[in-house]
């Protein structure tokens, strides 16, 4: 059997794997244990099984496009030619408007098809407003630990996480979410290392940080700057925290301080709900340890305070010198497999490739005279993100959007308001299988996957490896970066025609610092990847950030952050707090770990979460039917008991269509990150 070497296309942690082929199609997959992989030459359960979603009958095979309301297979020329038509005439109808046309491109994708898509929003569309779902996930990093010390990416590696002596993890479910970096976390505490996990609920690691003495916490969720300002208010008055650090490489440290000393450990016990004790134990253990490594993941980000919270997580690294050492750091595990690279390469609102701000009048010269483009035509503010593209369709601003590889309609915040504001505009939907997205769209384009496609992903530790294309595109679909390539052409812009995506990354060497020496030359002829910044040809690549205290920014800069409640709190009508999130078997919105044979068999339905003590207040047992209603609307789903949950917390995960979990939260914001509080919202339970 042929076998291709290539990246996993579920988590961020990069996992190299082979597909194997026979008679032309994709049969099996086994981890690569003949060279590099960051999965160790293991897989969790999705990646042993990410061969299943891809011959499914159900991949999209031909364009389609609405006519009398229902979606009709045609011709690609005539999708490109109607696309074409219907986005030029928008334009036409709203001359010099840069907010009526929009773009969401896809951490799913490929580096090269993110540029492509980043490139086609600002060239073709004449528009910033281009954005994907690192909005809704880790935009709270990239802003708070930009602030920090200039730079918004994971600082250190994952291998150096198994020789960290302190584990500080909080709101990361990391064995479920990121099993093969969980597996670092297993081989430190098998070398002695203590672990502290801060969650609401209570996760496979929390037993393992009791079984080997570490601490738990289960805070009231969205209170994180208190307990964090709690513990750093230890750290400074038992004098454990690292002056000579702070003295020689950071800045603000008096006004920082000044907050923090108002946060005693008894006023952030009485905040978070966590006994006093375990916040002086876990502040010391932090402040006396050589090597601490700090984890969060989206815990921390999906808050209206997302961004204070990723400061706070900044400020007690700084605080203790664990910074730009091995085994230390500030470790956002970035979810998505190219989430990160989707970042870097500028599918966000407010910046080209390489975080190269679009409000710089030389950053955009730069990339006019790359694009072949008038560059007084181009858009000089910051585009619309995730949240606001729907607000605006909404009020009937935004007219014109063209989703590639995301769906909206299972993973945005209150899914009736996003509807409301996709039925209004001429949609676009590129995905490889129909979703609630594409069941409002007017044109349907059916993409080939990550198996049919070359090219290449960043992982969490910023690590660009290649994907290989091991079989054609699947049916009549197409590559993203060709599709996107043809449209533009049909809209009179022919700098996106390309013949194969290293050409596509050659021109992101071009004009991307961080990306400069990761070449395609240099990625086939070594099997590690590399990983940015790698500012020339000859440069080995970056293992952590920071070094030595050289922050990317200069100093690393302390903030002041007072605690604020998130904004929805639990009240007399919607008595619970309600958590979303996920779980090891599925997959976000679906579409492909549930066509996974394997992965649905073993989790078939959505559930609730509730605590044992609720269930018996309600009547309420394991299994049984009920109703889940919010502000915005409810859904009917089968409860499972488990003390998983404190009392007055229920947690639904957002990966079933028939018991959506977004129908429920809140489309309520960041001020800075834009990221919705996926989080925290209040919400009752009925029973049927
Ligand atoms: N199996 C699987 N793996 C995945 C994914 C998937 O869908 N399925 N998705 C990928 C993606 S894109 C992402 S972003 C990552 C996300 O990975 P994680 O962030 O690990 O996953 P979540 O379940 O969203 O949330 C993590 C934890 O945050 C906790 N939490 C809730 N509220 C709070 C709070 O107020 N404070 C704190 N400190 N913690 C809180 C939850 O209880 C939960 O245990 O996973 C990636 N990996
Ligand atoms: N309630 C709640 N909601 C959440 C979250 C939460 O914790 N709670 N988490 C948020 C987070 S962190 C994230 S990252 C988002 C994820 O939100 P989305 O990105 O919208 O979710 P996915 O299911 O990953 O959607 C990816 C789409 O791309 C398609 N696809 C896969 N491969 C390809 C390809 O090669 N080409 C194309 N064109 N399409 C492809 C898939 O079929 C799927 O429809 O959800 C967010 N929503
Ligand atoms: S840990 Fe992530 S990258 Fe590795 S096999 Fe599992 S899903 Fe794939
Ligand atoms: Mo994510």
């Amino acid at each position: 059997m042929e076998k291709v070497k290539t990246t996993c296309v579920y988590c961020g942690t990069g996992c190299q794997i082979y597909l194997k082929v026979q008679d032309g199609k994709i049969v099996d997959t086994k981890p690569v244990r003949d060279g590099f992989n960051p999965g160790l030459g293991k897989l969790c359960i999705k990646g042993w099984n990410v061969h299943e979603f891809i011959h499914h009958p159900d991949r999209l095979t031909e364009p389609m496009i609405r006519k009398n309301g229902t979606l009709v297979e045609v011709s690609w020329d005539e999708a490109i030619k109607y696309i074409a038509e219907n986005f030029k005439k928008i334009m036409e109808e709203n001359p010099g408007n840069k907010r009526v046309l929009g773009c969401l491109s896809s951490a799913k994708c490929t580096n090269e098809e993110n540029y492509v898509m980043q490139k086609f929003a600002r060239t073709v569309f004449k528009t910033n407003t281009v954005d994907h779902c690192a909005r809704l996930c880790h935009s709270s990093t990239v802003a708070g630990l930009a602030a920090a010390f200039g730079s918004g990416a994971m600082t250190n590696s994952i291998d150096e996480i198994a020789d960290a002596d302190v584990i500080f993890i909080t709101g990361s479910n990391t064995n479920e979410q990121h099993p093969l970096i969980g597996k670092r976390i297993l081989t430190a505490l098998s070398k002695g290392a203590k672990l502290i996990v801060a969650d609401p609920r209570t996760i496979p690691l929390s037993e393992l940080a009791t079984d080997y003495d570490g601490i738990e916490m289960n805070q009231r969720p969205g209170t994180d700057v208190a307990l964090m300002n709690g513990m750093m208010n230890v750290i400074i008055n038992e004098n454990l925290y690292d002056k000579e650090f702070i003295d020689n490489h950071c800045e603000n440290f008096e006004e920082f301080k000044e907050e923090v000393m108002k946060m005693t450990p008894e006023k952030a016990a009485e905040i978070t709900g966590v006994k006093k004790e375990k916040i002086i134990d876990a502040a010391r253990l932090i402040g006396n340890g050589k090597a601490v490594s700090l984890i969060y993941s989206m815990g921390i980000t999906q808050h209206t305070t997302g961004v204070d919270n990723v400061k706070s997580t900044a400020n007690l690294q700084m605080l203790c010198g664990n910074m730009g050492k091995w085994g230390t750091g500030v470790n956002p595990l970035r979810g998505q497999q190219n989430v990160q690279g989707a970042c870097d390469l500028g599918a966000l609102s407010n910046v080209f490739s390489g975080y190269q701000k679009v409000i710089e009048a030389d950053k955009r010269e730069k990339m006019a005279k790359e694009w072949g483009i008038d560059v007084n035509e181009m858009d000089d503010k910051v585009g619309l993100t995730v949240t606001e593209i729907i607000n605006e369709a909404c009020d009937d601003n935004l007219k014109g959007l063209y989703i590639m590889g995301e769906n909206p309609m299972m993973s945005d915040p209150d899914i009736n308001h996003v509807r409301k504001g996709l039925k209004k505009v001429f949609l676009v939907v590129q995905d490889i299988f129909p979703t609630p997205t594409t069941e409002l769209a007017d044109v349907v384009l059916p993409a080939a996957s990550f198996a049919e496609t070359d090219g290449t992903f960043t992982s969490t530790e910023r690590r660009i490896q290649l994907i290989r294309q091991v079989i054609p595109p699947v049916g009549n679909s197409k590559h993203d970066w060709e599709i996107i390539g043809l449209i533009a052409k049909a809209m009179g812009y022919d700098g996106l025609l390309y013949s194969h995506p290293k050409e596509i990354l050659s021109e992101i060497n071009r004009v991307t610092p961080i990306y400069c020496g990761i070449t395609w030359e240099r990625l086939n002829a070594t099997d590690t990847g590399f990983q940015w910044p790698c500012p020339d040809e000859n440069h080995p690549g970056t293992i952590f950030l920071h070094k030595d205290g050289k922050f990317s920014r200069g100093k690393g800069h302390f903030h002041a952050i007072p605690f604020k409640e998130p904004v929805e709190l639990p009240d007399a009508d919607y008595p619970m707090i309600l958590s979303t999130g996920r779980m090891l078997w599925h997959y976000h919105t679906g579409t492909m770990s549930r066509r996974s044979a394997t992965l649905n068999a073993r989790v078939p339905e959505g559930y609730v979460e509730i605590s044992p003590d609720d269930a018996v207040k309600m009547s309420i047992v394991d299994g049984q039917k009920v109703k889940v209603k919010s502000r915005r609307g409810e859904i009917t789903i089968k409860a499972k008991v488990t003390d998983r949950v404190k009392k007055g917390l229920i947690f639904i995960p957002f990966h079933f269509e028939e018991a959506p979990a977004n129908i429920l939260t809140i489309n309520a914001v960041d001020p800075v990150a834009k990221i919705p509080e996926y989080k925290v919202c209040a919400a009752r339970i009925e029973k049927l």
